[in-house]
C-alpha cells in the first residue's frame, strides 16, 4: 500500500502488512471479517494464552489490509464490563430487570407468547430484526415468526437503511443485488458519480480504492449537502438543497439528450420506456433545476460531461440520496441516468447502491422482510410459497401473508388491533427509528417486550425479558457484504458462561412453542437448509458451500447448485459469454446480457421532483439532516461501549454553518436546542462551513437528550417505506 493511497484517511485507515492466506492461521486464529459495516473487511483474530484476542487487518479484496478504527478496536466489545451474560427479567410491570436463569426467562417468554395469542390471535406477535444478522439468523427469524409463531409481523432494520435503492434495482433490473459487480470495478472507472454517501468516513478501507482511481486520472463527482472528507477529495462537488437530488438526476439525464451524450444503440438494445422519461426530463432544463437544488448550471454541464465522456462510469447512491419520502423515485431517477449512458451491465461501468449494515444485502434476501421468503422469493406468490413450504414441512396456506413494514410495524405496537408482544434481535429502535420519542412510547405500551442482544441497549432497557446473546467472534455463520459476496463468519471461542448464540435462543424458543424440530441451533445445519430453500429463488444460494466459500475468497450469488465446484462457472447464463466472464467465485458481474424482467430488458421509470415531507417554515426555518461520523456504529449501542472510540468521539453535536452561528449568536462548543415539530435534542454546536447555512447537520449515534431521531418524521416513501431520515425542518435555540 503505497502512502498516498492512504491520503484521505491517514488517521482513520489503519493498514497493516497483509497476512497470507487463511491456510496458515496458527492455532488460536481464525481468519474472519468485521463485525460492523458492509464492507466486511477481513481481519485475523488471536486470542493470547491469557484469553486477551487482538486484531490484525487481513488482505481481502475488499479492504486490502486496511480496517479502519472501529474495525481495529473491535475485539474490545468481547470483554467488556457491559457484557450481559445472564437473562433479565423484569418480574412486575414498573419495577426493575433482575438477573434471571435461561429458564425463567423462556418460560416468561413462551407464556406471555401464548397469552397474548390466546387472546388477540397470531398476529399480535411481532418480530423485528436486522440487517446485521448472519444469513442463517435471518433465515431461522424469518422461519420462527413464519412457522413457530406463525404471525405476519415481521420486518427489520433494513428497511430504514437500503430499501428505497433495492425496490428502484427491483422495478429498473428485476433484480436487487445492491452492487452487481466487484468493487474493484468502481476504483477502475474513469469517472465515478457518487450521490449521498461519505464512504471516508463510513467505510474508509473503500474510500481508497476512490484515491487511487483519482491518482490514476479518474475523476469522481460527488453530491452531498456537505462537504465531507469524500467530497473534499472529489474532481467536483455539487451541493444541492437536501431532499433535490431527484432533480438533478433528472436535470443531467436532460443534458445528457441535450448535448448528445445519450447511449441510443444501448437504449435501443437493452431497455424499454425511454421515451417517456425522455418527455418527462425534457421539464428539467438545467435553469430549473439550479432553482430547485441550488447547484449551479456550470457543475450540471460539467458533471454530465465527465460522465458522459468515461469510457468506463459508475453512478453510486448512498443513504443521502434514498432516504426519503421519495427515495425509491430518487434512486431510479440515478438509474435512470445511468441507463441512459449505457452504463447497467455493461462490464467496467454500472449502477450501485452502497449497502451499509455488515449483512445488509444476505439480510434482505431471506426472510425477515415483512414481504418475503429466502432466496428473495416474494411471500404473495404462489410458486413462492409452495416451494417454501414444502422445505419447511408445512402447507403452503398455513404460511402467513405480507406484514407491515418495519416503521409501521413499530407505529402500531400496543394499540388496539395491533401487535401487543414484540422480540426485537439485532436492532436498537430506540435510537435508530424514526420519531423515536413516539416509537419508545409505543414499545412501553407492550404487554411483552423480549430483547436479545449482548448489550443493555436503550431498547433492551425497556424489555420485560432480556436475552444475552453471543458475539460475532464467537459464533459461525456467514454474511453476504455489499458486493453480494458470501463470506464466513468464524468462531474464535465460545461465547462466555451464561450466553447463548442467537441459533441456540431461537431453537429452544420453538421447541418450547412445540416445534422440537425444525429449528436447528448448528449454523452448518440451517445454512444447508437455507441453500434449498434459496434454491431456485433470485439470491440463490443452493451451490454455496462453507468449503467452497474458503476456497474461492467469498462466493457471488446466485450460485446454484452443479456448479460447485471451483471449475464452476456463473449462473446468470449458463453457456453464455457471461458465464465464461464471469469466473469461479459464482457472479460477480450480474446483467452481462440481460436484465431480470421476463425480456430480459431494463426498464427506465418516469419519476418526478416533489417537496420533501416537511419544508422549512417561520417556526422551524432551518434544512436538518442526519447521519454517521467515522468512530460510532448506528445507534452507538457498541461502539459507545469501545473506549477508543467513545473518547474519540464523546457525544452528540450538530453541525452549524458559522454564518448562522453569528446570526443566532451561538458560539462553537456551546450546547444549543434543536427543535422540530415533534420534539427537540440537545447537542454541542460544531460550527463548520462543510454545511450549508440553511442546513444543520447530527448524527444519530446517540440517545437520550442528544438523539436526533427524536426530530425526524414519520413521513414514509410509499414504495419502499422508507422513512425521510435525510431531511427535516427544524430551529436552533441557545439554552
Ligand atoms: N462509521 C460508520 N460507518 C458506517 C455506519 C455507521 O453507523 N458508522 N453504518 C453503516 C450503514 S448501515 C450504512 S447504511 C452506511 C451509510 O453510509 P453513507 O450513506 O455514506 O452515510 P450517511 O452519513 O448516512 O449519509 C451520507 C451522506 O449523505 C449526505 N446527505 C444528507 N442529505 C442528503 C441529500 O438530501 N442528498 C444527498 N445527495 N446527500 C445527502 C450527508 O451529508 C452524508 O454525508 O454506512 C455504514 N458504515
Ligand atoms: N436519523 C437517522 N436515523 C437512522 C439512520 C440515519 O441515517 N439517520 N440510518 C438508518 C440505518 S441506514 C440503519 S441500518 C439503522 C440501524 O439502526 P439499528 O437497527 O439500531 O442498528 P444497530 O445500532 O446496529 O443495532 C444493533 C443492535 O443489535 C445488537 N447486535 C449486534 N449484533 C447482534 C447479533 O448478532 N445478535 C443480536 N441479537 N444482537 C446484535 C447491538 O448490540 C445493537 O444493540 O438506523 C437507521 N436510523
Ligand atoms: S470499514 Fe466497515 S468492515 Fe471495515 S473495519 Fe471499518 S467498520 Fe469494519
Ligand atoms: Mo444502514
Amino acid at each position: 500500500m503505497s502512502e498516498s493511497s492512504v491520503r484521505v484517511q491517514e488517521s482513520t485507515v489503519h493498514v497493516q502488512e497483509p497476512t497470507g492466506p487463511e491456510s496458515s492461521t496458527a492455532p488460536g486464529t481464525v481468519a474472519t471479517h468485521c463485525p460492523y459495516c458492509a464492507l466486511q473487511c477481513g481481519m485475523l483474530l488471536s486470542r493470547d494464552g491469557a484469553g486477551r484476542v487482538s486484531v490484525q487487518a487481513r488482505d481481502f479484496p475488499t479492504n486490502q489490509g486496511g480496517l479502519c478504527q472501529k474495525g481495529w478496536t473491535s475485539a474490545d466489545l468481547l470483554t467488556s464490563p457491559d457484557r450481559l451474560t445472564t437473562p433479565l427479567v423484569r418480574r412486575a410491570k414498573g419495577g426493575e430487570l433482575e438477573p434471571a436463569t435461561w429458564d425463567e426467562a423462556l418460560e416468561r417468554v413462551v407464556r406471555g407468547i401464548r397469552d397474548i395469542q390466546r387472546r388477540a390471535g397470531r398476529d399480535a406477535v411481532a418480530v423485528f430484526g436486522g440487517g446485521g444478522l448472519t444469513n442463517e439468523k435471518a433465515y431461522l427469524l424469518g422461519k420462527f415468526a413464519r412457522v413457530a409463531l406463525g404471525t405476519a409481523a415481521i420486518d427489520y432494520n433494513g428497511r430504514f437503511c437500503m430499501s428505497s435503492a433495492a425496490a428502484a434495482g427491483l422495478r429498473a433490473f428485476g433484480l436487487d443485488r445492491g452492487m452487481p459487480f466487484p468493487l474493484t470495478d468502481v476504483a477502475a472507472a474513469d469517472t465515478i458519480l457518487l450521490a449521498g454517501g461519505n464512504p471516508a468516513e463510513t467505510m474508509p478501507p473503500f474510500a481508497r480504492y476512490l484515491n487511487e482511481q483519482r491518482r490514476a486520472g479518474g475523476d469522481l463527482v460527488v453530491v452531498d449537502p456537505r462537504r465531507t472528507p469524500t467530497a473534499a477529495q472529489a474532481t467536483l462537488h455539487l451541493r444541492p438543497v437536501p431532499g433535490t437530488d431527484l432533480a438533478l438526476a433528472n436535470g443531467l439525464l436532460h443534458i445528457v439528450v441535450s448535448t448528445g451524450l445519450l447511449d441510443e444503440t444501448y437504449v435501443a438494445r437493452r431497455t424499454n420506456g425511454f421515451d417517456e422519461v425522455r418527455r418527462a426530463v425534457a421539464a428539467y432544463w438545467p435553469e430549473r433545476v439550479e432553482r430547485i437544488t441550488g447547484v449551479p448550471v456550470a457543475d450540471q454541464y460539467r458533471a454530465a460531461r465527465l460522465l458522459g465522456a468515461a469510457r468506463h462510469a459508475v453512478i453510486l447512491t448512498g443513504r443521502g440520496a434514498e432516504q426519503h419520502s421519495k427515495g425509491t423515485d430518487t434512486a431510479s431517477a440515478f438509474i435512470n441516468l445511468a441507463l441512459a449512458l449505457g452504463l447497467p451491465g455493461t462490464p467496467g461501468s454500472g449502477y450501485a447502491c452502497l449497502t451499509g449494515q455488515g449483512n445488509g444485502q444476505g439480510g434482505r434476501e431471506h426472510g425477515q422482510k415483512a414481504d418475503q421468503l429466502p432466496g428473495y422469493r416474494r411471500i404473495d406468490d404462489p410458486a413462492a410459497r409452495r416451494h417454501v413450504a414444502r422445505v419447511w414441512g408445512v402447507d403452503p396456506d398455513a404460511l402467513p401473508g405480507a406484514g407491515p413494514s418495519a416503521y409501521e410495524l413499530l407505529d402500531a405496537l400496543g394499540t388496539p388491533g395491533g401487535p401487543q408482544g414484540l422480540l426485537v434481535l439485532g436492532s436498537n429502535p430506540v435510537v435508530s427509528a424514526p420519531n423515536a420519542r413516539h416509537v419508545e412510547r409505543r414499545l412501553r405500551a407492550l404487554e411483552l417486550l423480549v430483547v436479545a442482544d449482548p448489550l443493555l441497549s436503550e431498547t433492551a432497557a425497556l424489555a420485560d425479558v432480556v436475552l444475552p446473546s453471543a458475539q460475532w467472534a464467537e459464533e459461525d455463520g456467514t454474511m453476504t457484504n455489499l458486493e453480494g459476496r458470501v463470506l464466513r463468519r468464524r468462531r474464535l471461542q465460545p461465547p462466555p458462561p451464561g450466553v447463548r448464540t442467537d441459533l441456540a435462543t431461537l431453537s429452544e424458543l420453538a421447541r418450547r412453542l412445540g416445534h422440537p424440530t425444525g429449528f436447528p441451533a448448528d449454523p452448518a445445519t440451517v445454512f444447508t437448509e437455507l441453500r434449498r430453500a434459496s434454491s431456485g429463488g433470485a439470491a440463490d444460494y443452493s451451490g454455496i458451500t462453507y468449503d467452497r466459500i474458503d476456497r474461492q475468497n467469498g462466493v457471488f450469488w446466485p450460485a446454484p447448485a452443479g456448479e460447485d465446484t471451483p471449475e464452476g462457472g456463473a449462473a446468470a447464463a449458463p453457456g453464455s459469454e457471461a458465464r465464461a466472464r464471469n469466473d469461479v467465485t459464482g457472479t460477480p458481474r450480474v446483467f452481462l446480457d440481460a436484465f431480470a424482467h421476463p425480456d430480459g430488458r431494463a426498464r427506465f421509470v418516469v419519476v418526478e421532483h416533489r417537496p420533501a415531507a416537511e419544508e422549512p417554515d417561520s417556526e422551524h426555518p432551518l434544512l436538518l439532516t442526519t447521519g454517521r461520523i467515522m468512530q460510532h456504529y448506528q445507534s452507538g449501542a457498541q461502539t459507545r461501549r469501545v473506549p477508543a472510540l467513545a473518547e474519540a468521539a464523546p457525544r452528540p453535536f450538530v453541525e452549524v454553518h458559522p454564518d448562522l452561528a453569528r446570526r443566532l449568536g451561538i458560539s462553537a462548543g456551546e450546547l444549543v436546542r434543536v427543535v422540530s415539530r415533534r420534539g427537540s435534542a440537545e447537542a454541542e454546536a460544531r460550527l463548520t462551513s462543510a454545511v450549508r447555512p440553511d442546513t444543520v447537520f447530527m448524527p444519530f449515534h446517540w440517545g437520550g437528550a442528544g438523539r436526533a431521531n427524536s426530530l425526524v418524521g414519520d413521513a414514509l416513501d410509499p414504495v419502499s417505506r422508507m422513512p425521510e431520515f435525510k431531511v427535516g425542518a427544524v430551529r436552533l435555540e441557545r439554552i
